[in-house]
């Protein structure tokens, strides 16, 4: 709930200009965007991404270069033993997730921006990139994050 009202609040803060940047989408979309732009329409795909999540505590990769505009299939698999994830968002939306996971360690969460997965199991999710910059992505498991499971998503305009 958190993160949702701090996406809310960074979509406010971002200046209209960089808004105006994305505006020959007429998507129809669900509602959610912010600086890291919103959940994809699995029929408007144009790539797909795998990324690996391991016990070492990294993504692989940890740098995803993109384009504004595409919409990014993330094929995600643990290959770890124990649970891991991948969450899409501004360092500070994830650093408040992080911190949320430490205090409700059982939460659990279904949001477009987030995969969860048990040791062994895949999972997608489907991201539309709408501004350029950098996204970026960390595993808020706790512990994970601080042992620097995190990366970056780079959006070239
Ligand atoms: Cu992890």
């Amino acid at each position: 709930m958190h993160t949702h009202l701090i996406a809310a609040l960074l979509a406010l803060a971002w200046p209209m200009g960089a808004m105006a940047a994305g505006a020959h989408d007429h998507s129809h979309g669900p509602v959610m965007n912010s600086a890291i732009g919103q959940p994809g329409d699995a029929a408007k795909v144009t790539r797909t991404v795998e990324v690996t999540l391991h016990d070492d505590m990294r993504f692989k990769p940890d740098t995803i270069q993109v384009k504004q505009g595409e919409t990014i299939r993330f094929f995600v698999r643990n290959q770890g033993a124990v649970q891991h994830e991948m969450v899409l968002g501004t360092m500070a939306e994830l650093k408040e997730h992080a911190e949320m996971m430490r205090t409700m360690p059982d939460m659990k969460h279904s949001d477009p921006n987030t995969v969860n997965l048990r040791p062994g199991q895949r999972g997608g999710m489907v991201w539309h990139f709408t501004q350029a910059g950098t996204v970026d992505f960390a595993c808020t498991v706790p512990g994970h994050m601080e042992a620097g499971m995190v990366g970056k998503v780079i959006v070239a305009p």
